[in-house]
């Protein structure tokens, strides 16, 4: 990597616990992607991505903001996307994936919280997240109570705006949540200096409507009897589409796509034939998160799709691109939006329709429940969906599982097991 030594002092980043981090990345990174085999030529890019995560995309993000661009952080799939970019903002996703992190987040948050949002504190916090210190504002929601208090911490050492997200889908919920929309707009407004209009809202809403159109491309190519790309592959890429240009993201993630529909065609796979096909769903894997997919896809299994923030929940639902004025296009944003399944919604019955969609369109074999310790709405929803589950005759282990790799070993003996049985 270049010297970015500069750049990062001038974001008053940690150095030395920094280099700490930027120490262990290429190793992990090597380790779980690059030993992979016949991976697509277009995954090259991604690899350059992931080698420069702390370095170019940074860079960019101060040019941006030299040249009077804001930059915005956000931690869920609920905040759009098209407000920021209608703002000419730059939107950048933050949640924390890093066992790394986890030590500087006990430092103010209780043991046992969640280790997405003891990451992303600690992130903050510790000062080695180049991200969180490029951001001018960053954006909450009151989904599970974990990331509902550490707003409150966060807003000590950064700026932070709540959106309050409804936990039922009502009509009065709908307008509750076009209301928050309004909101956002017009700390958007205040913020950049630049109003959003009905030209440059509708301009947003295609652009984000294309990412997501890019990425269902992606999966779609997972639903082919032999497997062009990896589940770990797939999943590094939805990752990388929440911190990238959105642009240059859907040009890449396109070229990609084209290799994988000529793989398709001459029947290459990057698994061996009768290699049990795997949805998994649950909580989301933000990056560097690889995980529970390295495990399944070294045991014997291969990830077919991802029920989850970083996976379907992302980009499933386009915006109606017709709505004309800014009162409908918010409409729009909230239709979409309110469609997202996540288990902080009571009831969430909708998730449980698209597990079941999902494993017949992918033609999966089993279905992994992944949950992350001290999550409790969606180690909650386990049993509503093993229920669901079991009536269809649908088989699923539930793995709850943090950062750490300790329990890599037990973890890799149970889906052994699993999958023998499918
Ligand atoms: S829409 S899943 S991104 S809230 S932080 S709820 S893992 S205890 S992330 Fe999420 Fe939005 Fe829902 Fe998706 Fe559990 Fe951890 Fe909370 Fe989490």
């Amino acid at each position: 990597m270049a010297d970015y030594r500069e750049m990062w002092q001038s974001l008053d980043m940690d150095l030395e616990k920094h280099d700490q981090l930027c120490e262990i990345l290429p190793q992990f990174y090597g380790d779980i992607y690059l030993s992979q085999e016949n991976r697509p030529e277009a995954m090259n890019y991604y690899n350059f991505v992931v080698s420069e995560v702390h370095g170019l995309r940074i860079k960019e993000l101060c040019e941006h903001r030299k040249n009077g661009k804001k930059v915005i952080g956000t931690f869920c799939v609920f905040v759009p996307d098209e407000v920021i970019n209608a703002a000419g903002a730059v939107g950048v996703g933050l949640c924390g994936g890093s066992e790394f992190w986890e030590p500087d987040g006990e430092k103010i948050l209780p043991r046992n919280t969640c280790p997405l949002v003891k990451a992303s504190v600690g992130a903050k916090i510790s000062g080695t997240c180049p991200y969180f210190q490029s951001c001018d504002l960053i954006v909450g929601e009151t989904t599970c109570d974990g990331k509902k208090k550490a707003w409150e911490i966060l807003n000590e050492y950064i700026p932070v705006h709540v959106m309050d997200l409804p936990q039922m889908k009502r009509e009065k919920d709908n307008i509750h949540w076009q209301d928050e929309i309004k909101m956002f707009i017009r700390k958007l407004e205040k913020l950049t200096g630049n109003k959003i209009t009905e030209e440059s809202l509708a301009q947003s809403i295609k652009l984000i409507n294309k990412r997501r159109k890019v990425l269902a491309r992606l999966y779609n190519a997972r639903k082919a009897d032999k497997l062009p790309i990896s589940g770990k592959d797939a999943l590094l890429i939805s990752q990388i589409a929440f911190y990238d240009d959105p642009k240059r993201f859907i040009e890449k993630t396109n070229e990609l796509c084209d290799e994988l529909e000529k793989r398709i065609e001459n029947g290459v796979s990057v698994f061996k034939e009768g290699t049990p096909r795997i949805l998994v769903t649950g909580t989301p894997m933000a990056i560097p998160n690889w995980k529970l997919h390295h495990i399944i896809e070294t045991s014997g299994g291969a990830v077919v799709c991802e029920e989850t923030c970083t996976g379907s929940r992302y980009f499933e639902n386009l915006v109606d691109e017709d709505a004309k004025t800014l009162d409908d296009q918010i409409k729009a944003l909230a239709d979409r939006y309110l469609n997202i399944n996540c288990a902080c919604f009571t009831p969430n019955s909708g998730r449980i329709d698209d597990i079941i969609k999902y494993y017949k369109e992918y033609r999966a074999d089993g279905v992994v429940y992944f949950t992350l310790p001290f999550c409790q709405t969606y180690a909650t929803e386990f049993k509503k969906v093993k229920d669901a589950l079991d009536k269809e005759g649908i088989p699923v282990i539930m793995i709850e599982t943090g950062y750490s790799l300790q329990d890599a070993g037990q973890i890799k003996t149970r889906l052994e097991a699993f999958f023998e049985m499918l």
